[in-house]
């Protein structure tokens, strides 16, 4: 180590800190209108799940009034929620769909 080094190195090792990017939960709210079975093709075409999956989630809405669809960088879950929530809207139903961001 010269001496320019010895006075302008760090004496800490450096680590660059890149924080990941919050992620927002799209949650799906109960309706009493909605019928079950659109609300699991909405969550099969928006969200990619399958009928296994829309069903239970779609239940798990209608019992308890909410329930988390997924996860996704804030664009993500607002673009789909929104998605959602027009498709409902598109048919003259209630159904809608919400974010929140992840503690
Ligand atoms: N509660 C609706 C019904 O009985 C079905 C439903 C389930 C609607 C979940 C919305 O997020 C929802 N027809």
């Amino acid at each position: 180590m010269n001496q320019d080094e010895s006075l302008t190195r760090p004496r800490v090792q450096v680590r660059p800190k890149t924080e990941r990017p919050r992620l927002h939960k799209v949650i799906l709210l109960n309706d009493d209108y909605t019928p079950r079975e659109f609300v699991v093709t909405v969550l099969k075409s928006v969200f990619r799940m399958s009928e296994d999956q829309a069903y239970r989630v779609m239940m798990t809405a209608h019992r308890r009034g909410v329930c988390v669809v997924a996860v996704y960088t804030r664009d993500v879950a607002e673009t789909k929620a929104t998605e959602g929530t027009e498709v409902g809207r598109s048919k003259g139903y209630p159904l809608r769909f919400t974010t929140e961001p992840e503690e």
